[in-house]
C-alpha cells in the first residue's frame, strides 16, 4: 500500500523501472503455440540456473507446486510434507483437489526435514496404507522464518528417496534467498530433486510468474497440466521479460534483505515480552511472538498499521515480517519506533 512501509511479504515488491522498460520492449508471440521468444528464453535460462533439462513458466507458485506434485504422484498416494509447509497450509488443498493425494505432515522445530524424521512416515502400499508418492521440501521455509536446508540434509533425503523410487519436489519459492545465504549456486541446491518450483514475483521483484523445472519428459506433461488449469498465457513475454532481468539484477542484492532482517530481529529481541522465533534469521523472514506483551498479534498488527507499518499476524500470538527490495535500510529506524510502541500497547 502506498505511503506505508510494507513488510507483509516480498510478494508486494513492484517491478523496477528497468523491468518495466524490458516489458515494454519485449518481443512477443503466442506462448500456447510455443511462439513467444521471450518466454522461450526465460524457460531456457531458468532451466540452466537450476540445472534441469527443461522449465515451464507458470502464473503462480501455487500452480507450479500443483503441477510438480501431480507429475510425481498418482491418485490415492501420500505426500510427505513439513507440517507448517505452504503446500499443506496455504494452497487450498490443491494436492488433494488436483493430484488426489493426502498430505502426511511431519513436525519439525525449524521447518527443516531430515531423512531421520521422514523415514518413519514412508509407507509401501498395504492393506491399510496409501503408498508414499513423493516428498515435498520447502527451501527456504516460509513459516519457520526463512530457514535454509543444509546441503548434506537435502542430499541425504534425495539419495534415500531415489533408492526407494520416491520423487522429491522442492518448493523453492525463495530458493535464490537460500543460494545467496549459503553462497552456493541454485543448481547445486536443486541438484538431486526431481522437480523444483521457484517464484519470480517474490524477492526477485517481477510482477508475476514462477518456474517449474525438471526432466524434459515431465515438463512436457506439465505443459498440458498448465493448460488444463487455465495457465496458457499467450503473450506472456511481457511478464517473462521482467523475469529475465530479475536473474541479472535482483539475485545478489538479496543479501541486503537478509542483513535488514537480521537487524530487525536483533531489535525485536531487545523488546520486553517479545520472543523472536528465529533470532538469527538466515534470510529475509522474521517470525516473532508477542504473547508475553499481553497483546494479540492482531492488536499489534493494527497498532503498527496506525503507525504506517504493515506486518501480517500469522497466528493469535505471532507476526511475520519479510524484507525485500522496496524496503531500504534507512527505513529500519521508523519500523523500530513503530514496533516499540505497538508492543507496549
Ligand atoms: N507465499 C505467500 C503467502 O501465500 C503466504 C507469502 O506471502 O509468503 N511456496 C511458498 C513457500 C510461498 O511462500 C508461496 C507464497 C507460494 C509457494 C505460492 O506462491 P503464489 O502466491 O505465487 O501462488
Amino acid at each position: 500500500m502506498s505511503g506505508m512501509i510494507d513488510l507483509r511479504s516480498d510478494t508486494v515488491t513492484r517491478p523496477t523501472l528497468a523491468m518495466r522498460q524490458a516489458m515494454f520492449d519485449a518481443e512477443l508471440g503466442d506462448d500456447v503455440y510455443g511462439e513467444d521468444p521471450t518466454v522461450n528464453r526465460l524457460e531456457a535460462r531458468a532451466a540452466e540456473l537450476v540445472g534441469k533439462q527443461a522449465a515451464l513458466f507458470v502464473p503462480t507458485g501455487t500452480m507450479g507446486n500443483t503441477i510438480g506434485i501431480k507429475l510425481l504422484t498418482t491418485h490415492g498416494q501420500e505426500i510427505i510434507c513439513e507440517s507448517h509447509g505452504h503446500l499443506l497450509n496455504y494452497e487450498l488443498s490443491m494436492a488433494a483437489w488436483f493430484a488426489g493425494c493426502l498430505i502426511r505432515p511431519v513436525d519439525t522445530a525449524d521447518g527443516i526435514l531430515t531423512w531421520e524424521k521422514i523415514e518413519p512416515y514412508v509407507r509401501p502400499l498395504g492393506p491399510h496404507w496409501a503408498q508414499t508418492g513423493c516428498i515435498e521440501l520447502e527451501n527456504t521455509h516460509n513459516m519457520a522464518g526463512g530457514t535454509v536446508y543444509p546441503l548434506e540434509t537435502l542430499d541425504e533425503i534425495c539419495h534415500e528417496a531415489r533408492k526407494r523410487g520416491i520423487g522429491v519436489h522442492l518448493d523453492g519459492a525463495r530458493v535464490f534467498n537460500a543460494s545467496v545465504a549459503q553462497g552456493v549456486a541454485v543448481s547445486r541446491i536443486c541438484r538431486d530433486v526431481d522437480t523444483v518450483m521457484f517464484c519470480l514475483s517474490k524477492g526477485l521483484a517481477a510482477p508475476a510468474g514462477s518456474i517449474l523445472a525438471g526432466p524434459r519428459d515431465l515438463i512436457e506433461r506439465g505443459r498440458l497440466y498448465r493448460k488444463r488449469l487455465g495457465g496458457g498465457m499467450r503473450q506472456a513475454g511481457v511478464l517473462a521479460a521482467a523475469g529475465l532481468l530479475a536473474f541479472e539484477s535482483m539475485i545478489e542484492r538479496l543479501a541486503d534483505d537478509h542483513e535488514n532482517a537480521r537487524r530487525l530481529a536483533d531489535f525485536l529481541g531487545s523488546l520486553a515480552g517479545v520472543r523472536v522465533v528465529n533470532p538469527q534469521p538466515a534470510t529475509n523472514i522474521v517470525i516473532f511472538d508477542v504473547a508475553e506483551t499481553g497483546r494479540t498479534a492482531q492488536e499489534v498488527s493494527a497498532a503498527l498499521k496506525e503507525a504506517g507499518v504493515l506486518m501480517n499476524p500469522i497466528s493469535r500470538a505471532a507476526l511475520r515480517l519479510v524484507t525485500h527490495c522496496d524496503f531500504a535500510s534507512e527505513q529500519i529506524g521508523a519500523v523500530e519506533v513503530a514496533l516499540a510502541a505497538a508492543v507496549r500497547g
